[in-house]
């Protein structure tokens, strides 16, 4: 038996291995992203991709994490460039988004419980990531450019309201969020950590101020809202995402449940939510580090 003291290090030696294994493990931990499509109804209003004309109805695009870095535009920005994700520069490809058009919904289910855990950042316990987003500063386009150079233009946030339901078996019962908050709300999300001491290289020289990628399962610090950003530069409203994703939060103990297992998104009408990801909070940052929790982990095993 180990004694609390031996526990404990045992259990920083677990994580210190699975960071050291990589993929190298063999026991595979949960998933904090949703892992399977139970339910998709397309609904009417899909629109489709305008650069490779593919309809927004591909449900498997909600599963693993959200969007860190799309492409260009093909118009401000050349399409072959990797740019992270902005709050003014959504996700907008059919490969990364699934519409939820009119009358449609779209049912999700995780590998595992998603708790109520007390840890949880806020109380908030799950994440769903669309593409909303907040319009540049008049006259300004967002160019893949010096984040220093762009404003926040307004609150007017770009969001399509989905109406989000949690259940623990997927049946007949369901716990809904008729007050909101709702998928494809605020906050957008943001790919990356605004970093230029230790830019990302491996997304081209031009990058100057991307760093790694920002953590998914870590909820925006909800005192922030779209009038938070407004005239600050999307460096600066970057530095105020701490490291999280964005994304809306939702907290499951308002409804009094100790854990769910599957997030339904509906449209009711206010306009085609896109969904992203759906993300389970992470308790606890692992270190001040970077987030190393971006793929599940592999964990060794330890021989005693
Ligand atoms: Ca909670
Ligand atoms: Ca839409
Ligand atoms: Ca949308
Ligand atoms: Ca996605």
């Amino acid at each position: 038996m180990l004694g609390p003291k031996e526990a404990a290090a045992r259990t920083v030696l677990i994580v210190l291995a699975a960071v050291a294994a990589g993929s190298a493990g063999t026991l595979l931990a949960d998933s904090p992203f949703a892992t399977e499509v139970v339910e998709y109804v397309e609904g009417t209003g899909v629109g489709f991709d305008w650069i490779s004309g593919d309809p927004f109805n591909d449900p498997n695009t909600a599963l693993g994490r959200p969007t860190v870095d799309t492409t260009g535009d093909d118009w401000f920005i050349p399409l072959d460039e990797p740019v992270p994700v902005v709050p003014v520069y959504p996700a907008f490809r059919a490969f990364e988004i699934v519409t939820i058009g009119y009358d449609g919904r779209l049912t999700l289910k995780f590998d595992h419980r998603v708790e109520n855990d007390p840890r949880n950042p806020y109380g908030l316990d799950f994440i769903i990531f669309g593409n909303a987003s907040v319009p540049p500063g008049e006259g300004q386009s967002w160019t893949n450019d010096n984040p220093n150079d762009v404003t926040i233009g307004s609150a007017d946030v770009a969001r399509e309201p989905g109406l989000v339901s949690v259940s623990q078996d997927g049946g007949e019962t369901w716990y809904i969020y008729g007050e909101g908050p709702y998928a494809d709300d605020f906050a957008p999300t943001l790919g990356r950590v605004y970093d230029p001491e230790n830019p990302d290289e491996s997304l081209g020289e031009w990058n100057e101020w991307w760093g790694h990628p920002t953590d998914p399962t870590l909820p925006l610090d909800p005192a922030l809202t779209a009038d938070s950003f407004v005239g600050k530069t999307v460096a600066e409203v970057a530095v105020l995402y701490d490291g999280s994703a964005g994304g809306t939060a939702f907290d499951i103990g308002i409804f009094g449940l100790d854990w769910i297992q599957y997030v339904r998104i509906d449209n009711t009408g206010d306009g085609t939510p896109e969904i992203d990801a759906v993300v389970d909070v992470s308790p606890v940052r692992v270190s001040s580090a970077p987030p190393v929790r971006l793929e599940p982990i592999d964990v060794a095993p330890i021989v005693p």
